[in-house]
């Protein structure tokens, strides 16, 4: 007889940074839980489980992941948007939790297997100026990074992306947001200077990356692509909107700089055009944004036929429980190229356990069956929810920017 969906619920833990858990149970004994934490908007999502699907899962087979997507997706009438598919994921994920479990099978054997032993992985070196940005290049080459992403800050400009907001993915616990400063043709100037120093300081081999963060208009980053050539990097990423695909036929048709995006993304079709068209190399919609496995799945497929590579966003606000089964996601998928690594805080390892492990620049996803990612729901009635923004970033005369 088929298990059935006995209970779900909402777990809103802030061990560090918010996070939102989805954890279902069925009716043999199975549990698993998902990610639903969509930073800045969490009790949006959280609300959107707890008040409109919650409900609906409870009877379901928990077995019928494709079927439950496709009732969540195509039910709420609403298609997409992040909050939508940030919930879909949630539900996803444990779905894929439970039905490994119930295999007796780590996830990635559920997918089709090993494509690979271990992941390359990329972690984050900034520092406020480019001599500091490149002693933490130097200590993350310490702990045996193969490829670290840099970002440093820009001479004239207070505070920016990825320098002076922790992790560049605030963890800050206030009521609005604090505002970063942006001048476009100050960083241009500057950016191709911290990958001069980054080559002349570590020589060839190491892979770089970096981050515009959405900050450049098409021509303007077609200008840094080129500016950046000499230094060969892994990755660029997120150098325009994305919102218009068509606006990177501009920058690729200009430049060989490898062009990494999506990590805003939530479904297939924001990203149709820039797969189809082969107008980026690495695609960063990831499972709890972008439908889980289910439907991140569809989009590495659909990457892997015109050559385009995962790169999965691995931020620290993507919960311990999405880099768990995003690593058993990168073990299995054949066009798989790099996943972001951000450590968590130290409190999110009282709340949540995980088997997956970092070794010589290389992650490795653990054995036991389903994602390998539990939580401790006591520990996480320690650490309330703390109201918590990302950034909003200016031009210098006040005009509001992309962040
Ligand atoms: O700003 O995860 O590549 N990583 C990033 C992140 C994002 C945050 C947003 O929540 O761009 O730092
Ligand atoms: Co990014």
């Amino acid at each position: 007889m088929a298990d059935r969906i006995v209970a779900a619920r909402v777990i809103v833990t802030s061990p560090g940074r918010n996070f939102v858990t989805l954890k279902i149970e069925t009716a043999s004994g199975l549990s698993g839980i998902g990610d639903a934490t969509l930073n800045g908007r969490e009790l949006a999502v959280a609300s959107y489980l707890a008040d409109h699907v919650v409900p609906t899962l409870i009877g379901r087979d928990p077995a019928a992941i494709e079927d439950t997507w496709q009732y969540l997706y195509r039910g709420a009438y609403w298609r997409r948007g992040p909050v939508t598919m940030s919930a879909i994921a949630a539900v996803d994920v444990a779905l894929w939790d439970i039905k490994a479990k119930a295999a007796g099978m780590p996830l990635y054997q559920l997918l089709g297997g090993a494509s690979r032993e271990s992941m390359l992985c990329y972690s984050h070196a900034n520092g406020a100026d480019i001599e500091a940005a490149m002693d933490s290049v130097a200590g993350h080459l310490a702990q045996g990074y193969k490829a670290i992403r840099v970002q440093a800050g820009v001479p004239g400009l207070k505070r920016i992306y990825g320098v002076h907001s922790a992790h560049g993915d605030s963890t800050q616990h206030q009521d609005r947001p604090d505002e970063g400063d942006w001048d476009t043709a100050s960083y241009l100037r500057h950016a191709p200077r911290i990958f001069e120093a980054a080559r002349a300081r570590f020589g060839e081999e190491l892979h770089l990356l970096h981050d515009a963060h959405h900050r450049l208009l098409p021509n303007e980053a077609a200008r840094l692509g080129q500016d950046l050539e000499p230094y060969r990097l892994f990755w660029l990423e997120d150098v325009t909107p994305a919102e218009n695909q068509a606006a990177f036929r501009t920058v690729r048709a200009k430049t060989t700089t490898p062009l990494a995006v999506g990590e805003v993304f939530n479904t297939i079709w924001d990203c149709q055009a820039l797969i189809t068209e082969q107008l980026i190399d690495y695609i960063r919609a990831t499972l709890v944004h972008a439908g889980g496995i289910t439907h991140v799945r569809r989009i590495a497929d659909l990457a892997a036929l015109y050559g385009v590579r995962t790169g999965f966003h691995g931020a620290s606000d993507l919960s311990p429980v999405t880099m768990g089964a995003a690593l058993h996601f990168d073990r299995w998928v054949p066009n798989f190229g790099i996943q972001e690594y951000s450590i968590h805080p130290n409190e999110a390892a009282e709340v949540f356990q995980w088997n997956w492990s970092f070794r010589d620049g290389m992650l490795h996803c653990g054995e036991t069956p389903g994602h390998g990612v539990e939580i401790d729901e006591t520990a996480a009635a320690k650490f309330p929810y703390r109201r918590s923004y990302l950034d909003v970033n200016r031009l210098q005369d006040g005009t509001l920017w992309n962040w």
